[in-house]
């Protein structure tokens, strides 16, 4: 028998809405359908490696504080191989179908690039025997181009063409190792792609450098037949003042003008959302509305306090919209909803991992079955539909066909006297969806 790190938590199970066992799903009931689809199917749940096993509970303030057994080992590549061990363990009592990680989370560095590969390698090798034992998939592998002293200005932005060819080498080998575990994708977060100052930076270089970065990144997946997913993830600012990957609209606009929007879909985010001033449902409507809504990172901020908290979402009504558009997206393809979240750094037990989770799976459950009462009800819809009316008139008609001009409008408005639109009817809407809820 391997060495258990939750020995006392058995696998959770679902017992409904009236069960106060607290390491019990009250909601999350993974073979249940909803409109036709299983939760489990709905979701694609993946639980990350970095905040659950390698965050230790520091912050800028003070180091960490979490009791993690996985670290009790005579050196670092035990502790590697610990923690994997550890991860798999915790998904598999959790009952989540996928895992997500960086390169430098799974395997640390060594003293020269040949090395950490040969690390890396060890510990894919053993993460690809875990996968198989378990039946947990990869939703998807990222190389961490931010934590290292070398990736201080950036990588694919970098001010050294030396650090740059870097970071190329490690999105190769990240993506390697990707395929090697099949994942389902992978991710792009330019932790340290923008600037802190614009008085020594050129913008318009850097941006164009990414850009080359992602398309050798395009060019390799071809290169290696990895077929999963790539995935943009937007965040304004922190741990850069300034992101170039802001939100989902300033990512678009960037993969269009570098000629990438065919290769790559969005990861959103709901504490970067928050940051660049959007709400999740904002970018989430983004990111529907042009085909790029690839994949979610699930957590939410804290309006009191200014960095990215990383909480784990149990905010209901957020959920919900969240839900709402996943349905109006028709559900996840090669993505999923990984909690890039992490508990307090109070929560120092194991076990808060449990509850942790089990509080975010049960919270989009239940706003999974709202989003089906909200689709069904068909009010919200309906009522939208209605404020919209005008555009069913032959004039609204004319005009969304290209037919008019504005010389043609002037014609109309001189003959028409138009006070105001319709009522926008918000208090209404918001009352059917309380109601609903
Ligand atoms: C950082 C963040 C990252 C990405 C992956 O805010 O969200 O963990 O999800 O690099
Ligand atoms: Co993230």
């Amino acid at each position: 028998m391997p060495k258990s790190y939750f020995p006392n938590v058995k696998e959770i199970k679902y017992e409904g809405p009236t069960s106060k066992k607290p390491l019990a799903f009250k909601h999350y009931n993974a073979n249940e359908k909803v409109l036709g689809k299983t939760m489990r199917d709905h979701f694609r749940f993946a639980a990350c490696y970095w905040h659950c096993m390698k965050g230790a509970g520091g912050d800028p303030f003070g180091p960490g504080t979490r009791i993690m057994p996985w670290n009790d080992a005579p050196d670092e590549m035990t502790a590697a191989e610990q923690t994997m061990h550890a991860h798999f363990e915790f998904m598999t009592k959790l009952g989540v179908g996928f895992w997500c990680f960086h390169d430098r989370d799974i395997s640390p560095e060594a003293g020269s690039l040949a090395e950490t590969n040969k690390r890396l390698d060890h510990i894919v090798k053993l993460a690809g025997k875990m996968q198989r034992d378990t039946g947990i998939k990869l939703l998807w592998g990222t190389a961490n181009l931010f934590s290292h002293p070398r990736y201080m200005s950036g990588a694919g932005t970098s001010v050294s063409a030396k650090v740059f060819a870097h970071a190329a080498a490690q999105v190769k080998k990240a993506l390697e190792v990707t395929k090697e575990l099949k994942g389902s994708g992978y991710v792009f977060w330019g932790g340290r792609e923008g600037y802190d100052s614009l008085l020594n930076t050129d913008m318009g270089r850097e941006l164009d450098h990414l850009a080359l970065l992602l398309h050798m990144a395009v060019d390799y997946k071809k290169k290696i037949g990895f077929r999963g997913q790539f995935f943009i993830e937007p965040k304004p600012k922190e741990p850069t003042k300034h992101q170039y990957d802001f939100d989902a609209a300033a990512c678009h606009a960037f993969l269009m003008k570098y000629d990438l929007v065919k290769d790559f879909m969005l990861n959103i985010e709901t504490n970067h959302a928050t940051l660049a001033g959007h709400s999740m449902h904002h970018e989430l409507e983004y990111a529907v509305g042009n085909n790029l809504l690839g994949s979610i990172d699930a957590n939410r901020g804290d309006t009191l306090i200014g960095w990215d908290t990383d909480q784990f979402p149990t905010d209901l009504y957020d959920c919900v919209m969240v839900c709402c558009s996943l349905l109006k997206a028709g559900g996840f393809k090669a993505g999923g909803l990984n909690f890039d979240a992490k508990v307090r750094r109070q929560s120092i037990d194991p076990v808060d991992l449990f509850y942790a989770h089990i509080g975010g799976m049960d919270t989009f459950a239940r706003a999974l079955k709202i989003a089906a009462k909200i689709q069904m009800d068909g009010r919200i819809a309906k009522l939208t539909g209605e404020r919209y009316a005008g555009w069913s008139t032959p004039l609204g008609r004319d005009i969304e066909k290209g037919k008019m001009n504005l010389a043609k409008l002037e014609a109309i408005a001189l003959k028409n006297n138009v006070d105001r639109a319709p009522s926008g009817r918000q208090e209404l809407f918001e009352n059917v969806l309380n109601e609903l809820i």
